[in-house]
């Protein structure tokens, strides 16, 4: 497609640019004053540094339970930085899990976090550390560069490292392809971050020496240095998953680009292609709105890349430069509709692209417990409640892992749902590995209860700047309370999603699940209902501003509701979709006055 024949975008143009987009634009590719500022005597960056940094996979944060107080009496910030780990399909080593938990322990706070799109978290890096933490992650062959900030985040695809036939790693292949060609070009990382160039990093991502253009990448917005992205990236971030139709465990709706792999024969022979999922809200910007990705074309696996490229491209030339709250990829969708953007798609492309297959998602899978790889290894996948690897009282995970990783050296892979796999474990290992577990207090995954094993709670306090309630450190308490009333009403081994975040941005993707909790103001949560584990509907609000501790007698009624009124293999969110919230609501009034003495 030559430059002339393609329209030269209006949205973007037509307003003032943000200010985001005027800091990326003077930035010379994400450099900014970062370099200097952090040599400078500070335990914090500028406001010109703090946008950049997200790119390179840091954010700069508060902790916000341990300010102290000036002799002024006035309260002062406690700087510490997150650095993400971005990790496609969450495949890595025993060796550099052990990097990472390394890091935790001697530059971050001791703990580390399996995110929900298949990547790793240090929290607590202080300034003064913060090169070290990226350039040990980078010599051990892993990356921050872009696992934040305006482009590609890290690619998601499913885990499972099933070998009977070739899928999986077709899927794994592809988020690698995409998420290299994706990747950022400018040297800038490099140059601030890695030591003398002693790291494999440029085998990791792009640079100026292997940043030359692909086919087709001159289109208006790009460059030589970034000829996919252009001087100012994108207008928001951007996110992608691949999956499967009988296994939608990365949750392909809730992203802005989905590859949905269909399968004859044991073999991807194409991809419907979604668009337009995310699930930031602003509840005061009555604009913004969750969104379930739209069924928009079927590529071929040879085409799925350039696929990938036009789509990223058409958002970086059409999305809203102007208003950061309306500019994510589904807001372009809503305004323009989905006919106008696959027009455009397909004219970056240079060919038409087909309808999408018949096929779609039908089933989802954890992962979790034993299953045998197919080429006669095993994998064994093991719920982290939240993500979250550490070493408490009489519940030591982070050690188990070292011990794991050390004497056992199996695969890792992150799950999406925060859990970790350990593939390629030789039959004679089987019992040893459980054995280390239950040696440390880790729970089995099969000896966690099924409500929790299905539940994902997001960051919160204290690291997130965003949050307005507890999340991660709320969650687990409401489940131990949900486990009795399950079990009292017999409803312990029914599979549904219960996903709780602290602030309205949907980070723990609560909008798509059969029950959602999201933190609302202070101490209170809305709860939503109806959205189901295939991850294809959006769920409704059900009551607003819930205080924590009426969370459980909220969902109580409700889950009476669907035992006595279910159908035949019914499942909760589908219960509540087809009851409604008003029915739900006048049922649980009835339920409640009933109980009441
Ligand atoms: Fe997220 C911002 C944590 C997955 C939607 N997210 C944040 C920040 C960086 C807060 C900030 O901007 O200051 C959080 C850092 C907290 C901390 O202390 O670590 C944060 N998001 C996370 C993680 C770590 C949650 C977790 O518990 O695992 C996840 C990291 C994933 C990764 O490895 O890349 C994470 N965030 C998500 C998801 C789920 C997903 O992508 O599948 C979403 C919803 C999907 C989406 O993008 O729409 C999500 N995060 C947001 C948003 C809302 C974006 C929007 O369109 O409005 C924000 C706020 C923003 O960008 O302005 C946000
Ligand atoms: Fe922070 Fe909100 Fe995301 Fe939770 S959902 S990590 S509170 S931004």
């Amino acid at each position: 497609m030559s430059d002339s024949t393609i329209d030269t975008p209006v949205t973007s143009a037509a307003k003032k640019p943000s200010a985001v987009e005027t800091a990326k634009l003077s930035s010379d590719y994400l450099r900014g004053p970062i370099a200097e500022e952090l040599v400078d005597d500070q335990d914090f960056f500028g406001k010109a540094s703090i946008n950049l940094l997200k790119h390179h996979g840091t954010y700069q944060q508060d902790d916000r339970e341990n300010r102290v107080k000036t002799e002024g009496g006035k309260s002062q910030k406690s700087y510490m930085f997150m650095v993400r780990t971005k990790i496609p399909g969450g495949k890595l080593t025993a060796d550099q899990l052990l990097a990472e938990l390394d890091l935790c322990d001697e530059i971050g706070d001791t703990t580390l976090r399996v995110t929900t799109r298949q990547g790793l978290q240090l929290h607590g890096v202080i300034k003064r550390n913060l090169k070290q933490a990226i350039a040990r992650i980078n010599e051990v062959q892993l990356s921050t560069l872009a696992a934040c900030g305006d482009v590609e985040r890290n690619v998601m695809c499913c885990p499972a490292p099933h070998r009977q036939d070739a899928v999986h790693q077709q899927l794994q292949d592809l988020a690698d392809a995409l998420a290299a060609h994706l990747c950022p070009r400018t040297t800038a990382y490099h140059e601030i971050w890695l030591r003398d160039g002693e790291s494999g990093e440029d085998t990791l991502v792009g640079g100026g020496a292997n940043g030359q253009a692909a086919s087709g990448d001159h289109t208006p917005g790009g460059d030589e240095v970034e000829p996919i992205y252009g001087k100012t990236y994108l207008p928001r971030k951007f996110k992608t998953a691949i999956g499967l139709p009988d296994d939608n465990c990365v949750d392909l709706y809730a992203n802005d680009l989905g590859f949905m792999a269909i399968c004859e024969e044991f073999k991807i022979v194409g991809y419907n292609v979604l668009v337009g999922g995310g699930f930031g809200v602003t509840p005061s910007a009555k604009k913004t709105f969750p969104a379930i990705a739209k069924r928009m074309a079927y590529c071929t696996p040879e085409d799925a890349v350039d696929v990938a490229t036009a789509v990223v491209k058409v958002f970086r030339d059409f999305g809203n430069r102007s208003d950061r709250k309306q500019a994510r990829l589904k807001y372009l969708i809503h305004e323009r509709g989905l006919p106008w953007f696959k027009a455009k798609v397909e004219e970056y492309l240079g060919h038409a692209l087909a309808d999408p297959h018949a096929d779609d998602v039908r089933g989802f899978d954890d992962h979790l417990g034993w299953s045998a790889q197919g080429d006669g290894r095993w994998c064994y996948g093991l719920n982290v409640e939240n993500g979250r690897i550490a070493d408490r009282d009489g519940w030591k995970l982070k050690s188990a892992l070292r011990a794991i990783c050390r004497e056992l050296k199996p695969g890792i892979r992150l799950t999406s749902h925060q859990s970790i796999l350990f593939t390629d474990i030789a039959a004679h290992q089987r019992g040893r590995l459980q054995e280390i577990l239950s040696g440390h207090g880790v729970k089995l995954s099969e000896e966690v209860s099924t409500v929790r094993r299905w539940s994902m709670a997001c960051v919160a306090w204290p690291t997130c700047g965003l949050a307005i309630t507890e999340s991660e450190r709320a969650l687990p308490g409401l489940i131990d309370q949900l486990e009795i009333e399950l079990a009292r009403l017999g409803l312990s081994d029914e599979a549904f999603t219960v996903r709780m975040t602290g602030c309205p941005n949907g980070c723990a993707r609560p909008y798509n699940s059969d029950v959602g909790l999201v933190g609302k103001a202070q101490g209170k949560y809305t709860v939503l209902l109806g959205g189901r584990l295939l991850g294809d509907r959006l769920n409704v609000i059900y009551k607003d501003l819930v205080a924590a501790e009426d969370i459980v007698p909220t969902l109580v009624p409700v889950l009476a509701y669907f035992k006595h009124e279910r159908t035949s293999g019914e499942k909760f969110g589908d219960f509540c979709d087809r009851k409604g919230v008003d029915d739900l609501g006048r049922w649980s009034e009835q339920y409640v006055a009933r109980s009441s003495p």
